[in-house]
């Protein structure tokens, strides 16, 4: 055992861990050569010992305890904020398997080169094995993973994202599956050397073996790169899982939404990166008598219940948020939320020590320490906080977080939502005619790209189901599985969810956007929740069915009958201009994509002639 303040680091392992994690444990610790091994338990002294090393260390700044209590600020390497696409691999024996979203490597020469960099790359460090549940612990739809990483900084925001330690360990025997995740900063320490706040390596390479379920992850301490029970396995590995075990492994938020006479419904909605997720997942109506709840902000895990029908849960215990353009005026249950016992990554820090970032008040203070440590007023001319800087928090904190979310069967999924951000052709909300013309809007799922994401801006970015850089195989595969689920459910003779596309983002002829958005997109919900409902009417269009007109409650809202018509014109050029986009698309899987999909084309088309 190993002590800071009075914690006691567990540096055996315990009793109940299961043999076969114990000798992978020694494998990996005898290529990595860490100076020693601490089997996280999970509890609140052991979190408070590890912020508390990471203070003396100058990796986290304690902040204001009186404005922002038991939270803390880290600054990253300014090379390292952000996921990194072109490091992230799919190594599937064949490369058709990893698709053509992927970057595929073949799982022996990834091993060699990971095995010639993971050699000693622990020295100097400690080796935190951590195992954890992705999911609700004992829910029918969770899974476990354990992750060996010498970085404190992801010991602690893993304790935040998912439930872990012990109380995971204790349900793992030698007949539990769970998904091998090893995790270095790349930075090893000489006898002596003086180690650095953020350490990290230029050489980054995310890997995921889906046939074995590994992940290994070099170089980087941030965000989906090193919180590997995120991206890497609640999506990339998760989805193979769940390919193979007949569920589905999706990036989408789940809310419970209630309308005014009491009656509930839940959807789960997958949108690009900067689309706004997390504030849909923490939407507060503007319509009297609506509640929305949150039970998820960003990945949800959907199978059929006992019951026939569709369950969602939501296999996080955290948020990972987007800092910038997160403010009282825009997402207030997230400020709320954010109030304490929070760790912020490269935001600013306030001279009181608490955080700001852009967007977090309309005035911006005189004065701030920027995210890379620098002095900062607002003439300095460049953003105070990182683009990419964030929030780890827990959900259980959120004020808006419903009381079902941890229900271990799941709650019933009675919608779908497709978003993305397109300035123009998409309507603000269309309803799929049936399963399969779903199956096809989530495919075709594309958004132009803004300042904030790599790339030119307003390009096109594909993105099916919002899961292009997540997928841990072949895409077309994925559009199957949903086929065969629709179908799995229209078997089961229950309710089938209804499926829609959202586009909070049309813009007028003067540029500017046409719906309000935030808050207001309850009206779409609204919309939605009545369809569902069999209460209100749509109208047959060939990209699908919109409201009749009146059938939109904009009761209240300031919108002229120009912009509201506007929204949903349909654009003859550019939805053909879509399908031939999308065709074109659709070409680069070799012949992988569902016929029943290519059909979706033809019958547009037809309709359009
Ligand atoms: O840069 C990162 O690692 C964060 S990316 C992220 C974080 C939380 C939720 N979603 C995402 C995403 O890229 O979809
Ligand atoms: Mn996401």
């Amino acid at each position: 055992m190993t002590t800071t303040t009075e914690h006691r680091f567990r540096t055996e392992a315990p009793e109940f861990a299961p043999a076969a994690m114990v000798a992978w444990v020694d494998e990996v610790a005898a290529l990595a050569k860490p100076d020693q091994i601490v089997w996280v338990d999970g509890s609140q002294e052991e979190y408070e010992a590890l912020t508390e090393l990471m203070v003396e260390r100058g990796t986290l700044i304690r902040l204001n305890e009186e404005k922002r209590p038991r939270s803390f600020l880290a600054r990253s390497h300014p090379s390292d904020v952000a996921r990194v696409e072109s490091r992230t691999f799919i190594c599937s024996e064949r490369r058709e398997d990893a698709g053509p979203t992927n970057n595929w490597v073949a799982p022996a020469e990834m091993r060699a080169t990971l095995e010639g960099l993971f050699d000693g790359a622990m020295r100097g460090r400690t080796m935190y094995v951590l195992p954890f549940s992705m999911g609700p612990i004992g829910s029918p739809l969770a899974r476990y993973g354990v992750e060996l990483t010498d970085s404190p900084y992801v010991v602690a925001s893993m304790r935040i994202m998912t439930r872990m330690g012990d109380q995971v360990l204790r349900r793992i025997t030698d007949r539990t599956p769970w998904v091998k995740a090893v995790h270095t900063v790349g930075a090893p320490l000489e006898p002596g050397q003086e180690d650095v706040p953020w350490p990290c390596n230029e050489t980054k390479y995310i890997s995921h073996f889906p046939e074995t379920r590994e992940i290994w992850s070099f170089g980087s301490a941030y965000g989906g790169n090193a919180l590997l029970a995120k991206k890497s396995f609640a999506l990339r590995i998760a989805s193979v899982l769940a390919r193979d075990e007949g569920w589905l492994a999706e990036h989408m938020l789940i809310i419970k939404v209630t309308s005014p006479e009491g009656k509930v419904f839940h959807a789960a909605a997958a949108f690009p990166s900067a689309c706004g997720k997390t504030n849909l997942a923490m939407l507060q109506p503007t319509i009297p008598g609506w509640k929305v709840e949150t039970v998820g902000d960003d990945i949800a895990w959907l199978g059929v219940g006992e019951d026939g029908l569709l369950r969602a849960i939501n296999p996080e215990a955290g948020f990972f948020g987007v800092a910038p353009g997160t403010g009282w005026s825009t997402n207030e249950i997230a400020m709320r939320t954010i109030q304490h016992d929070t760790i912020f990554t490269n935001v600013a820090l306030t001279d009181d020590g608490d955080v700001w970032w852009e967007g977090a008040t309309e005035e911006k203070p005189a004065h701030l320490i920027d995210w890379q440590g620098q002095n900062w007023t607002p003439d300095s001319g460049r953003p105070a906080a990182h683009p990419n800087s964030r929030f780890t928090v827990s959900a259980a904190q959120c004020p808006s977080i419903a009381d079902d979310w941890e229900d271990p069967r799941g709650v019933v999924i009675d919608a779908i939502i497709f978003g993305g951000r397109r300035a123009t052709t998409v309507p603000l909300v269309v309803e799929a005619r049936d399963w399969s013309h779903g199956v096809y809007l989530g495919a075709t799922v594309s958004s132009e790209t803004t300042a904030a994401a790599e790339g030119t801006v307003g390009r096109l970015r594909r993105d099916p189901f919002a899961m292009a850089p997540f997928y841990g195989y072949n895409a077309a595969d994925h559009w199957k599985q949903w086929l065969d689920m629709g179908r799995r459910l229209r078997e089961q003779g229950g309710r089938v969810p209804r499926i829609y596309q959202v586009n909070w983002f049309r813009k007028g002829a003067d540029g500017r956007f046409l719906w309000p958005g935030f808050g207001e997109n309850s009206r779409v919900l609204e919309w939605i929740f009545d369809r569902v409902a069999g209460k209100v009417p749509a109208k047959e269009t060939p990209i699908g069915l919109v409201p009749t007109e009146g059938s939109l409650n904009t009761e209240g809202l300031d919108i002229s009958p120009e912009a509201l018509e506007e929204l949903f014109r349909l654009d003859l050029e550019g939805i053909l201009a879509d399908a031939e986009g999308a065709a074109e698309y659709f070409e680069t899987f070799e012949g992988r994509v569902p016929e029943e999909l290519r059909e979706q084309i033809e019958t547009l088309k037809a309709q359009l002639a």
